[in-house]
């Protein structure tokens, strides 16, 4: 048994209260060397009387990857002070203890050493991570306000295109989306069945995408007014829909009063320390296009990426920290906002973000805090900082099988449960499950224009642990390039909608909600992994409830064989004398003992 291949570290996604009395501890061993997993667990000030500790406590194996076999057990102290250690059995016969100081034989003698364990912290439910449980029954919709919808012409930008009039979108194009064509449309999020929305920015900003901001306290005046925006929050809200902002703070925009003032001002501007300012002269790029600002390369100050018109804003200064606190708390406050989407997140430092969170969460206590993260995210995870990131990293793993046929279904799987074990399982019951977002190329580009393989990835997708969203047009069979391509105008023509793609999007949409308890809690289950025809079948059970799905690339029919005659079927399933024979492409089946 490779005793150096044994992991676990207390106090993180390896051991936490996952409820105020369930507590949850993991441990990670190479894959297929450990045949059983015991915790041996107790109360250390009962350490000293007889066996303070309980034995024998089995832990489960619950999830292998390529690499890692993992174990999990749910247990509590009810003193809320627990100590731990592992008894670990390899497929070798060789015994262990693993705990605190490492790796011993499986003697006595070490279990009277107290040092041998592990220990929690104190069980503080103030310490306990928490995820607002109305995500878990959120099912989002992403619009890029510009393109959504142009319920206003009256406010359209100069030079605005008429809707839809190009095939390809340049990247400074403004077709005249705002707020009242969102209004206009709210019942058609409700057919289809979302029940919130992720707004990428609408904070006056110079171009298209609004992520320049110049005055986080206005909406920009192409989409519409304070008052318009807080109607369409009263609407939505009316309507069961959640509200999600989109909060650019690592950077403004280079037409914002605070970086005007230092080019005009330079090193005797106020606002000096607001900004990564590396010498002076700071030089305007005022005559720069878009496309020469993108990439400006060595700068006097920091920027967004290698982009000139976005000064990097400096959020360790007080004064910065005081004025973002006071933009995040003013919409909660003021229009009542569910959420905030976080702008580059992972390059604003810790230390403002805890501040950030706590402002938020003393307003709305199940307010949703969601960074823009697109790689591992366990420090923003610790419950003071983000209760969830986007998941690119594990929309990818699914694109990557289903859509660009690079990794094997077993490498797929792998993929997503080493991410599953990055967070602490009631982290990975609100993440922010996309295929696709203004970031991206559209699902229906990199599926090749296959829907039915783009539809066999949303099905996937929305049997997850974690909240899916769609991306504006994705309902309705958009296609699109990388942005600026993925940014089409909406199409409203039905004519030109395609319909049974609406109609699968929203009977995914129904599906995921009707069973929210089992697919936002169920433990998942890889049962029947099948490389060579490209097929994955998937368990999710909760309580007496089971989950059969089957999944494929959306060429073929399968032919499945299940013994038990299901209690719901959901779609593209065949039966014979009670025998479910065939799921065509891929199928749910719910079992309900
Ligand atoms: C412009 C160009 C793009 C170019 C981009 C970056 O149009 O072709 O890729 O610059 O140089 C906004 C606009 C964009 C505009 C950008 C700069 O929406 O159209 O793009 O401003 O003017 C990384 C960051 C991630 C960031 C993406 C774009 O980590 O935070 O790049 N996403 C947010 C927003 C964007 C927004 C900005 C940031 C700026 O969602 O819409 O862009 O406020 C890999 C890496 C990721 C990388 C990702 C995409 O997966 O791991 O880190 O994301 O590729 O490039
Ligand atoms: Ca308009």
């Amino acid at each position: 048994m490779e005793t150096a291949a044994i992991y676990h570290r207390p106090d993180s996604e390896y051991a936490y209260l996952y409820k105020p009395e369930q507590f949850h501890i993991r441990l990670r061993t190479k894959k297929g060397d450990v045949r059983k997993v015991d915790l041996i667990s107790g109360d250390p000030y009962a350490h000293g009387t007889e066996k303070w500790y309980e034995v024998n406590k089995p832990m489960k194996l619950i999830l292998s990857t390529d690499v890692h076999d993992y174990w999990m057990i749910e247990t509590y102290v009810k003193t809320k002070r627990i100590a731990y250690c592992f008894h670990v059995e390899g497929t070798d016969g060789i015994e262990v203890l693993y705990g605190d100081r490492g790796v011993f034989p499986f003697t006595d003698h070490y279990l009277e050493d107290a040092n041998t364990f592990f220990r929690m912290p104190y069980l503080h439910e103030v310490d306990r991570v928490k995820t607002p449980k109305w995500v878990k029954e959120t099912v989002w919709y992403q619009i890029f306000p510009e393109r959504f919808a142009n319920g206003d012409p009256s406010n359209d930008p100069k030079g605005t295109l008429p809707w839809g009039s190009k095939k390809n979108p340049g990247r400074d194009d403004f077709y005249g989306g705002d707020l009242q064509g969102v209004i206009d449309h709210l019942d058609y999020l409700v057919d289809l069945g979302v029940n919130g929305i992720y707004f990428c920015p609408l904070f006056k900003a110079k171009s298209n995408h609004k992520y320049d901001t110049i005055d986080y306290y206005e909406i920009d005046p192409d989409f519409g007014d304070k008052e318009l925006f807080k109607q369409v929050v009263q609407e939505a809200h009316k309507r069961g829909i959640r509200v999600m902002l989109d909060a650019v703070f690592n950077h403004l925009g280079m037409d914002s009063m605070q970086w005007q003032d230092v080019l005009e001002h330079q090193e005797h501007s106020r606002y000096i320390d607001w900004f990564h300012i590396n010498q002076f002269p700071v030089e305007s790029l005022a005559d720069l296009s878009v496309e020469e600002l993108e990439n400006v390369g060595e700068l006097s100050y920091d920027t967004f990426a290698f982009t000139g018109h976005m000064p990097k804003l400096n959020t360790c200064n007080p004064e910065v920290q005081e004025f973002l606190l006071d933009v995040t708390t003013y919409w909660i406050k003021e229009f009542d906002i569910d959420a905030w989407r976080l702008d580059v997140a992972n390059e604003v430092d810790h230390h403002f973000w805890k501040k950030f969170y706590q402002a938020s969460i003393d307003i709305k206590e199940d307010f949703y805090i969601l960074g823009e993260i697109w790689h591992s995210s366990q420090s923003w995870l610790q419950g003071d900082e983000f209760h969830a990131v986007m998941n690119y990293a594990y929309t990818q793993t699914i694109e990557n099988f289903f859509m660009k046929k690079d990794i094997t279904a077993s490498k797929m799987v792998a993929g997503l449960n080493e991410q599953l074990m990055l967070y602490r399982n009631q982290t990975n019951e609100v993440m922010f499950n996309m295929l696709d977002s203004h970031d991206t190329a559209r699902l229906l580009t990199v599926s090749k224009n296959n829907k039915e393989l783009a539809k066999s990835g949303l099905a996937f997708m929305f049997a997850q642990h974690g909240s899916p969203c769609i991306y504006y047009g994705t309902e309705i069979g958009m296609d699109g390039f990388n942005d600026p391509d993925c940014r089409k105008c909406m199409i409203w023509n039905e004519e030109e909608q395609d319909s049974d793609m609406f109609a699968f999007t929203k009977e995914m949409i129904a599906f995921r909600k009707n069973n929210q308890e089992l697919l936002s809690y169920g433990a998942i289950e890889w049962f029947d992994i099948r490389d060579d025809e490209k097929v994955v079948g998937m368990k999710r059970t909760n309580g007496d409830e089971e989950l059969i799905c089957y999944f494929n690339q959306g060429e073929q029919d399968l032919e499945i064989t299940l013994e038990r005659t299901p209690e719901t079927l959901l779609r593209n399933l065949a039966f014979v004398d009670n025998k479910l024979l065939s799921v065509k492409k891929n199928g749910f089946v719910i079992y309900k003992a």
